[in-house]
């Protein structure tokens, strides 16, 4: 899972950035940690050699001056499952709302430009009669473009921005963006973050805040410093759980001697598929997926336990698969 951090030079970006990433970390990539309490009571029963928790990538990129974007930087934003935008809310020089307009605008002005190309090779391909371009591409195309011309971005369109022929034109506008506000800290405890929209999420932090939290030195310091300013958990944990909510994602787990692991899934899908994020063959030679809810593990403590009780169903490829499940696959090779 990749995330994009954009927006306007000095809105916070690398801030931000290095909050997500620790102090340690060089360059401007960076695994982060997927926050998961659920692998503690799993590794104390199983004691694994490794523990794994999920990882997504976030990638810090130059703000373009003028631009939020800035050509030189698309590729690396088309290659993203989602964008974490920065907004400046903190110094008071820009409007932030106009500052998440540009952003926008910038976004629609890439795909649209991307659309009128691929449109007008379409066009030239039907002058020459050739019958080689793909009708539902075209099609598709047309719709993206109405909506752009809209100054829509494509991502309102669920069905358009999942659809499997436009998912090589990696259109921008069509990512699930999460807008963070970087806020002057003594705004950020009254402060209402917009209603999330379709694909669009928000957050609100203090990158000023973040890093004083950063510079404490024990816990006790660091919870009474969060209580007088009415806060609660770490940009991490924000930005995280806004990301996981914008991308419909869930956890569940995997849990043996040699390794307890959490990995991700989008809401909604089956057995088969949490197979195939493991490893293709495993989804190949599926045969039934043990499974213990998450609420059944606690109660019973054990997996031996949870049999005697009944509480270890087995579940076919179709099983929707749900939060906090604990998931042994039975497959052949
Ligand atoms: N006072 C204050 N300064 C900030 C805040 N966020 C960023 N800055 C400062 O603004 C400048 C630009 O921040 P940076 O993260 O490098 O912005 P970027 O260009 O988006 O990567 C730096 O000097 C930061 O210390 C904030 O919340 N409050
Ligand atoms: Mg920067």
């Amino acid at each position: 899972m990749k995330t994009a951090i954009i927006g306007f030079s000095g809105s916070g970006k690398t801030e931000l950035f290095r909050a997500l990433a620790g102090p340690q970390v060089l360059g401007n990539r960076a695994m982060v940690k997927v926050p998961e309490p659920r692998l503690e009571p799993l590794s104390a029963l199983f004691k694994p050699k490794k523990v794994t928790c999920t990882e997504i990538e976030y990638l810090d990129l130059p703000g373009g001056g003028t631009q939020a974007l800035g050509n030189r930087l698309l590729s690396d934003i088309r290659g993203a499952d989602c964008l974490l935008a920065v907004l400046d809310a903190f110094s008071g020089t820009q409007d932030p709302l106009k500052q998440q307009d540009s952003i926008e605008a910038e976004l629609m002005v890439s795909d649209m430009a991307v659309i009128e190309k691929k449109l007008d090779k379409i066009l030239e391909d039907k002058k020459k009669a050739r019958h080689l371009y793909n009708l539902e591409e075209e099609e598709m195309l047309l719709k993206a473009q109405e909506i752009l011309e809209q100054e829509m971005p494509l991502r309102i369109d669920r069905n358009l921005a999942m659809n499997e022929v436009l998912k090589g034109f990696a259109f921008l506008s069509a990512k699930p963006v999460l807008y963070a506000w970087n806020l002057a800290e003594n705004r950020l405890a009254d402060f209402q973050v917009p209603s999330e929209e379709t694909n669009m999420g928000h957050i609100a932090f203090s990158a000023r805040l973040e890093r004083e939290m950063s510079e404490l030195e024990s816990e006790q310091e660091l919870h009474e410093f969060m209580q007088d300013l009415g806060i609660s958990g770490s940009v991490l944990d924000r930005v995280i759980a806004g990301t996981y909510l914008l991308l419909g994602l869930i956890t569940f787990l995997t849990a043996g001697d040699k390794e307890v692991r959490a990995w991700p899934l989008r809401s909604g899908q089956n057995a088969w598929e949490a197979a195939g994020v493991i490893h293709s063959d495993i989804q190949k030679g599926f045969i039934r997926a043990e499974v213990l809810a998450w609420n059944d593990f606690l109660r019973c403590k054990t997996f031996k336990k949870a049999r005697e009780l009944g509480m270890l169903r087995l579940e076919g490829k179709e099983y929707i698969v749900r939060d906090g499940d604990v998931i042994t696959f039975r497959f052949n090779v």
